[in-house]
């Protein structure tokens, strides 16, 4: 008889010839779905395909684990509420080197790869940039060999789905959930308790110490869902950990003795609705209770997760710091920082000294915003009820804080209150950028510009008490993402050209391109993948929204949120203006480049502005499309829903990259990086990481115009008036006169006014002021894309140059600078 022996290794790698994968795919479409393939749905064989795609990659994710647990290498956790990761399908088949394997597998079941990739619905877990920038994070961090996890919130619902009726935005619950998730896995034994609310209590110590005791009002529980993050090529997948909440046995318990079942049932309900939704607001904080128990659920989850179980049962804290770093992705997990004191403090029972040492030396923090009115304050009265424990150690961390301070300045009591944690007006808040600040051994912002303006404006005060303290890492995009995998025309040619796939993990080999923007072979071929991009795109409008457009026209492409901020209303006026000038006679509609104006936006539910503004642009719209005055010339494309998907069609279709924030306000960007390594030229003021994207190509290869930051300091110090640009510039005039007089609403004056009145009386972001310095670096546009050789050569200028925009050099930058930190020998 042969003997047994209990097997730990992980079972072998799966078959990677086309044979083996149908037969695993067989088998998981027969036992795992459950259905013969003469009767598998769409949504079956999807879920089989992804299903069997993960088993390839499996043995790699348990050899990384093993392999983690076993070096204890420093880490990165990267904590953060959102994280928009996009379709999994196609990047799980890139980073197992399966997509050949697969497509031909599939096709000899008579099944289309790419009809099973458009069944997968996108995990939105995130509002736009900062979840995005997440995503590409732990999308490098594997790829590089670095040992992290990534932490945050299994949504039930992420970002609303966007849908026009009448031109007005509506929204539709994103249920990305209910055809299943085959790229997750939960793990419920694996649950953590988190509590809130109740009281605290002084009591002492076995050593005759006071100590104080947190008596939780009430608890959830958190269930970790893990998902996989495979590093391309490397063999290496590091996992995304996200939680869910559920009711806990105290909940069930209560249902079980209530009388009142309903009652009982409706608290169930209120414990699991901690991770039902994603706020769609990604501005303005709104102090909803409820986001502050999703922020404070997912980090003490992810804390508890990290100390009891990633760590060795015996791990001594006070080595923490030579283990981890947790990076604070914005103001959202800062909550963090007094529940690891809490941690330390009360339960593992250490001096609070010692606990402030290892805290502060273990977090960092990331601003993402220069809007004042985005950072946020958590009133002391709602953080004082739901988490009273942290507001008392927030109190602490506050008071030491302001004994150096005053020692620093002496007689400065304003700065001791501009700079305190605590405000105290409009009523007493807990300022979440302060603690951070406080608490980080660095704080971040994310392109050059915006680092600058933290340190001399947004957190002045604090750059001059704790000078080291800041830095700058530039954002950065996947290339993996966003060219490898969305582009595969200008991938096979970049491929071809360079000889190897290296620039897939080493984007400065793109550099070797920039010759070739003299050759003219090259540059045919170039414009042919942009061609065949733009068919791509046309084809995909016409499907999913009956949009039709015509692929010969530039394409000119405005895709972020709605804000008031980026100014799609200045881009809108420029719209506005060529209609109104074609249709007066003033402008011969011959001499008009043709051109498709395309937007992809979503606006917060409560953005009133913003929404208008959406039925303003689908307005003008309807109108312009419809009126053959300017057929052929002028065509609005706004598809609704704009996402990562869309995204991935759309931006490599694109000639024009709209990048118009007024200069001062937008932190980043990373759209704009995305459209300049897929080959578009920006039109752009000096704003985010347009300023990085400018110095790198030149001013010959990018359409700048506008005021600048310290222009706009000062018309604003001066005192802005709307009117007088309305006044002295007839173009403007008869463009908003155009919108006031009802031309694109029926006739009814009423319905926009509110967007023209603001832009006349208040125009917070100068677009009037913008309005003639942008019309005027359009007709630059229209005349640099009268010469398609030109403007080609720029084109490859562009993507030649963006290597530096590769998020895997955000990480380098973040491993030097901020969490001293490095990759692992891949074969250690
Ligand atoms: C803020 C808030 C405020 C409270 C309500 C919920 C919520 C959700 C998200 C946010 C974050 C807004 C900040 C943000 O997304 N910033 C963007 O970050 C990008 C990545 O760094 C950057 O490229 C963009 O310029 C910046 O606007």
């Amino acid at each position: 008889m042969s003997e047994v022996t209990a097997n730990t290794e992980p079972v072998a790698t799966r078959e990677r010839t086309v044979e083996g994968f149908v037969r695993e795919y067989l088998r998981e479409l027969n036992f795992g779905q459950g259905v013969d393939l003469s009767r598998a749905s769409v949504n079956d064989q999807y879920l089989a395909l992804a299903r069997t795609v993960r088993h390839y990659l499996m043995v790699r994710w348990l050899e990384t684990l093993r392999r983690q647990s076993e070096l204890q290498a420093k880490s990165v956790a990267y904590l953060s509420a959102e994280f928009l990761l996009g379709r999994q399908l196609d990047n799980a088949l890139l980073a197992a080197d399966l997509t050949d394997i697969v497509e031909e597998g599939l096709a000899g079941l008579g099944i289309s790869l790419d009809t099973l990739r458009q069944a997968e619905v996108e995990p939105g877990l995130g509002n736009g940039g900062l979840g995005r920038l997440a995503a590409c994070f732990i999308d490098s961090l594997a790829t590089m060999n670095v040992p992290s996890i990534g932490y945050g919130i299994r949504y039930e619902y992420g970002i609303f789905r966007q849908t026009f009726v009448d031109g007005w935005q509506v929204e539709k619950p994103d249920s990305w959930l209910t055809l299943g998730s085959p790229w997750e896995f939960p793990h419920p034994e694996m649950a953590v308790n988190v509590s809130f609310g109740g009281t605290v209590e002084d009591y002492e110590d076995d050593d005759g110490t006071t100590r104080k005791r947190w008596l939780p009002g009430w608890s959830v529980l958190g269930v970790p869902y893990n998902y996989m993050v495979p590093g391309y090529g490397n063999g290496r997948v590091n996992t995304l950990r996200l939680w869910s909440a559920r009711a806990t046995r105290a909940f069930d318990l209560e249902i079980f003795n209530s009388g009142d079942y309903a009652q009982a049932v409706r608290a169930q309900t209120f414990a699991e609705n901690i991770s039902k939704v994603l706020y769609p607001e990604d501005s303005t904080p709104q102090g909803k209770e409820l986001r502050l128990q999703q922020q404070y659920f997912f980090v003490a989850c992810s804390l508890k997760d990290f100390v009891d179980q990633v760590l060795p049962k015996d791990f001594d804290l006070t080595n923490l710091p030579d283990r981890i770093h947790f990076q604070l992705n914005d103001t959202h997990p800062v909550i963090a920082i007094p529940e690891l004191m809490r941690i330390l403090v009360d339960e593992k029972k250490w001096s609070w000294d010692d606990a402030w040492s290892v805290v502060r030396q273990v977090f960092s923090y990331t601003c993402h915003t220069l809007l004042p009115e985005a950072l946020e304050v958590w009133s002391v009265e709602l953080l004082g009820r739901l988490l009273p424990r942290h507001l008392e150690i927030i109190y602490r961390i506050n008071e030491q804080f302001l004994v150096g301070l005053r020692a620093a300045y002496p007689d400065d009591e304003l700065r001791a209150r501009r700079m305190s944690i605590i405000a105290e007006f409009p009523e007493r808040g807990i300022r979440m950028a302060h603690l951070a600040t406080v608490a980080a051994v660095k704080v971040n912002g994310v392109a050059a510009l915006h680092s600058q303006l933290l340190r001399d404006k947004v957190l002045h005060d604090f750059a001059e008490y704790y000078p080291g303290k800041f830095t700058n890492v530039t954002n950065g995009i996947t290339p993996r993402r966003f060219l490898r995998l969305s582009n595969p025309g200008l991938s096979g040619l970049v491929t071809e050209v360079l000889g190897s796939e290296k620039w897939v993990t080493d984007l400065d080999e793109l550099r070797a391109l920039e010759p070739l923007a003299e050759d003219a072979e090259f540059r045919r071929r170039f414009r042919e993948i942009k061609a065949a991009n733009k068919r791509r795109l046309v084809h995909l409008l016409a499907e999913r929204d009956g949009i039709v457009l015509d692929p010969e026209t530039m394409f000119d492409v405005m895709v972020k949120r709605l804000h008031e901020y980026k100014r799609q209303t200045l881009k809108l006026l420029h719209v506005v203006s060529l209609y109104e000038q074609i249709t007066s006679g003033a402008l011969d509609p011959a001499d008009v480049t043709p051109r498709t104006f395309a937007f992809g936006a979503k606006a917060a539910p409560g953005y009133r502005m913003a929404k208008q503004i959406i039925g303003l642009i689908n307005a003008v719209g309807r109108t312009v499309n419809a009126d053959p005055a300017v057929e052929g010339r002028l065509t609005v494309a706004f598809p609704a829903n704009y996402n990562v998907t869309l995204a991935e069609t759309l931006i490599p279709a694109a000639d024009l990259s709209e990048q118009i924030s007024l200069a001062g306000k937008e932190a980043s960007g990373t759209g704009n990086m995305k459209f300049m390594l897929n080959g578009a030229l920006t039109i752009g003021t000096d704003d985010g990481a347009n300023v990085e994207i400018r110095e790198l190509v030149g001013d010959e290869n990018f359409f700048l115009f506008g005021l600048t930051e310290p222009e706009v300091a000062d018309v604003v110090e001066r005192g802005y008036h709307p009117t007088s640009y309305y006044e002295t510039n007839p173009q403007l005039r008869h463009a908003l006169d155009l919108v006031a007089s009802g031309a694109f609403s029926d006739g009814d004056r009423s319905v926009f006014e509110p967007v023209v009145s603001n832009l006349l009386h208040e125009d917070r972001f100068l677009v009037l002021a913008d309005f003639q310095a942008y019309a005027d670096a359009q007709a630059r546009v229209d005349a640099a894309y009268a010469d398609p050789e030109a403007w080609t050569r720029s084109a490859i200028i562009n993507v030649a140059r963006a290597g530096f925009f590769s998020s895997d050099r955000s990480m380098r930058d973040y491993l030097d600078r901020v969490w001293h930190a490095a990759p692992v020998d891949p074969s250690a």
